[in-house]
């Protein structure tokens, strides 16, 4: 079976130029005028307008468009019940001030990839769909991956119902706020079924192509790693009339805690942050009564992760007691390593032997960040991209690929759409 979008626009998108035109109409969603970074977080007003111009674009390309039962937005090309679909997209959230890449390199890739195809005048000979999985990075309710974790039964609806942002307001409640039934969240078994296939292009997050020379890479496997909040309880109290014999200050165990920290990570070649606190009272003349820290941990293979996470949690349990500070850790997500399936990433290598100009193989890397395709891998074959970025910055502003590169990731991801999909 073939399909197509109308052919009247064709020869309008080839793929850099339909790449950059897309490219520039996200860019202004979202970026805060200070940092010139974007705050996408999930259902909120700068999502909302992401997710308009994900549904404009399958409507403008003719492509069938649904939002699933967990927010996951779909633009199908084909039959979306005929089965093994290849899948191709990324998500449109954002970290607070991340860069304009994470994400929205995959999104806008699979359209522009769409469109190259199209101008290649190919044959489809599966399904094809391009999506946009919600929240991917957490940023407001504190998991990520929740679109991709809900379809997967990776994340129990209870516990997504208890999920809370900073002002209170629950996962649920802010679907709703956004026009979206919070009513049907949890596993989507049949919908992913569907998946033949799913592939997620996505900016490097390092400098492994930086260093090699390629524009595109594969990934091989994806760390390990979670979050885990560590609750700091001590004694509010006078700034300027306690004593510091007589004080109970959480801040000072949890400072010893993120020096044991990078001590550990150093020790065990793992990767521990604390990247985000909460504080109470929070003010300027108080010492605090709580300091809440939540660790990123990460490392190539599971006893490395243990090892530094009890290492870390040993200390900090040991400076508390010392200082008769309370300490309660609770792990709030954890995704296990994720080893890409052999087979697709095999046949992506072959679809691209040789591709770009430095005719050698295209670099297989593993990476230290999480991804919808790790969630998706317990449920699908699925296979990712990596686009070179010179900075090896990510979730900042600095975050950076350029225009050539970018061009580099959409032909290769064609390639790769065209070996799997069409005739
Ligand atoms: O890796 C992360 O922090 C997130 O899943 N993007
Ligand atoms: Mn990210
Ligand atoms: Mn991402
Ligand atoms: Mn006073």
């Amino acid at each position: 079976t073939s399909s197509g979008a109308s052919s009247g626009t064709r020869e309008q998108w080839r793929a850099g130029d339909s790449f950059l035109s897309m490219w520039r109409e996200l860019a202004p969603i979202g970026r805060h005028s200070d940092s010139g970074g974007y705050r996408r977080y999930a259902w909120s007003p700068a999502d909302l307008d992401c997710r308009a111009w994900f549904r404009a674009q399958a409507e403008a390309r003719g492509l069938a468009y649904e939002t699933d039962r967990n927010g996951n937005q779909w633009a199908w090309l084909g039959d979306p019940l005929a089965g093994d679909a290849v899948v191709t997209g990324s998500h449109l959230d954002s970290v607070p001030d991340g860069g304009a890449f994470d994400g929205p390199l995959g999104v806008v890739s699979s359209f522009a990839a769409l469109d190259e195809l199209h101008r290649r005048g190919v044959e489809f000979t599966r399904p094809l769909a391009i999506t946009n999985f919600g929240d991917e990075e957490g940023a407001r309710f504190g998991l990520a991956c929740v679109g991709s974790r809900l379809a997967a039964g990776q994340l129990a609806v209870a516990d997504a119902h208890r999920l809370r942002d900073g002002d209170g307001i629950t996962l649920p409640a802010a679907m709703e706020g956004a026009g979206y039934d919070p009513g049907t969240i949890g596993p989507d078994p049949e919908r992913l079924a569907r998946i033949g296939a799913f592939i997620e292009l996505h900016v490097e997050q390092g400098r492994a192509l930086d260093l090699t020379g390629d524009p595109v890479g594969i990934a091989s496997a994806i760390w390990p790693h979670g979050r885990w909040r560590f609750d700091f309880r001590g004694e509010a109290n006078h700034a300027g009339t306690t004593r510091l014999a007589d004080r109970r200050d959480p801040m000072l165990t949890y400072a010893e805690t993120v020096l044991a920290a990078r001590r550990e990570a150093e020790l065990t070649g793992a990767l521990a942050t604390f990247g985000k606190i909460a504080v109470e009272p929070n003010g300027v003349n108080a010492i605090p009564s709580l300091v809440r820290g939540w660790l990123d941990s990460r490392a190539a293979d599971q006893a490395t992760l243990d090892a530094v996470v009890n290492g870390i949690e040993r200390a900090a349990r040991e400076y508390a007691e010392r200082a008769g500070i309370d300490l309660d850790v609770v792990r709030e997500s954890f995704t296990p390593v994720v080893a890409f399936e052999d087979a697709l990433r095999d046949e992506l290598g072959k679809i691209l032997e040789g591709a770009g100009d430095t005719g050698r193989p295209v670099p297989v890397l593993g990476t230290g960040a999480g991804h919808d395709a790790g969630i998706l891998s317990a449920s699908a074959p699925t296979a990712m991209l990596f686009v070179r970025n010179p900075t090896g910055i990510s979730h900042s502003p600095a975050e950076h690929a350029t225009e050539d590169d970018c061009t580099a990731g959409v032909g290769a991801l064609a390639d790769v759409l065209e070996g799997l999909a069409c005739s």
